[in-house]
């Protein structure tokens, strides 16, 4: 009998240690069974290095999509931007699709649940993406998980229930926390981590007793223009916030601009005087400064001041620019995609310089 890891659905297989599925003898009685690179990241907190590729994820999606299931389609709330992409809507058009968006916990309290599920609500219309419902949850903290579950329970008419995104939106963490909340298991099922790519197949996991029906957790899309991708994983813990992001307002004068860290910079070139108010990992260096004299400033303080990226990848990676106007009539955000968001009060024209391949976006201001 063929078995599959618990933690991230690779087949099981005893040979080739390097490889998806490692485990050194397989238990045929155990229900669950975890291969040994998830057994080192659940108990050793290891980081996997067996990743998903986005062929896995094409895959996966177009057998699940030929099932009549419901979709949760999961996006992260400090990454909507990145994370509600053509490249995943377009598939699910058609579908019965609820929205759930992620990571509330990291945006600050002030912040009206109301005014997001409004703004999320346009920003699917602005797609012509037609959604069954929208909801506004944080896994980690478990804030809303009873609503989402009686949506579902409403919407999902004796179907399999697929969690659906982006990688490292959070699918498999909500999967663990809508178990441990309407279950009696107490530890996490299935793995999760800060690197994407950490589920590699689609894991089914029963969770309907009245019908016999499951959840289903699938690997994710990696976006490659996510920041992520273009450093090395000992920079992620600085640039994924842990907690409530606190904002900090910068004052900028035409003829400054701001370095986070020194992955990104936003200089402000022409128009009014503007405040920049910074959302970003509390672990990142905000650096406002003039414009005149950054390129040197820049070479002479990455990796030490302006950490990530280290000093040994900095020499590899190569910078591209993006111009923006912003509106005369009202507040909008500029997102670097993985990165975080920069609120512009001000008409003005900024230069926003990223690592390549790094998408930067305009658009209304969520906060
Ligand atoms: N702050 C915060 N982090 C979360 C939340 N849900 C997941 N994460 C983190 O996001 C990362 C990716 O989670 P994971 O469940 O593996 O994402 P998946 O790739 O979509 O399955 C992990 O580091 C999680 O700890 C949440 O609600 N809030
Ligand atoms: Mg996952």
């Amino acid at each position: 009998m063929i078995r599959y890891c618990q933690g991230c659905g690779a087949k099981l297989q005893t040979e080739e240690p390097k490889q998806r599925g490692f485990v050194p003898k397989i238990d045929i009685k155990a229900d669950k069974i975890y291969c040994q690179r998830c057994f080192r990241l659940n108990n050793y907190n290891e980081m996997p290095k067996i990743v998903a590729t986005n062929q896995e994820y094409e895959s996966v999606v177009d057998d699940l999509l030929k099932k009549n299931g419901l979709i949760v389609l999961i996006v992260d709330l400090f990454d909507f931007t990145g994370t509600f992409i053509p490249k995943i809507i377009d598939r699910l058009r058609e579908k019965n699709v609820i929205l759930v968006a992620n990571k509330l916990d990291l945006l600050p309290r002030s912040v009206k649940v109301e005014h997001i599920v409004e703004w999320l609500s346009q920003m699917a219309n602005r797609m012509f993406f037609r959604l069954d419902a929208i909801h506004v949850v944080s896994s980690k903290k478990g804030y809303y998980l009873d609503d989402l579950m009686q949506t579902i329970d409403i919407a999902r008419r004796d179907r399999d229930v697929y969690f659906m995104g982006c990688a490292n939106v959070g699918k498999s963490s909500l999967i663990n926390a809508l178990i441990k909340r309407f279950t009696t298991e107490v530890k996490d099922v299935i793995s999760t981590s800060p690197i994407p790519g950490t589920t590699l197949n689609s894991i089914k996991i029963p969770f309907f007793t009245e019908d016999n029906k499951s959840f289903i957790d699938t690997p994710g899309l990696i976006n490659e223009h996510n920041v992520l991708n273009h450093i090395l994983p000992v920079s992620y813990d600085k640039i994924l916030p842990k907690k409530e992001i606190k904002p900090i307002t910068y004052q900028l004068e035409v003829g400054n601009m701001v370095f986070i860290s020194g992955l990104a910079s936003v200089a402000l070139v022409d128009g009014e005087n503007a405040s920049f108010t910074c959302y970003f990992s509390e672990n990142l260096l905000i650096h406002r400064r003039k414009i005149k004299g950054s390129e040197e400033f820049l070479e002479r303080h990455v990796g030490e001041l302006l950490i990530p990226p280290t000093k040994e990848e900095f020499p590899h990676l190569e910078y591209e620019t993006f111009e923006f106007e912003m509106s005369q009539k009202k507040k909008e955000d500029i997102v670097i995609s993985g990165l975080g968001f920069i609120a512009i009060n001000k008409p003005c024209r900024i230069i926003v310089k990223v690592i390549k391949n790094t998408d930067v976006f305009k658009r209304a201001a969520i906060i």
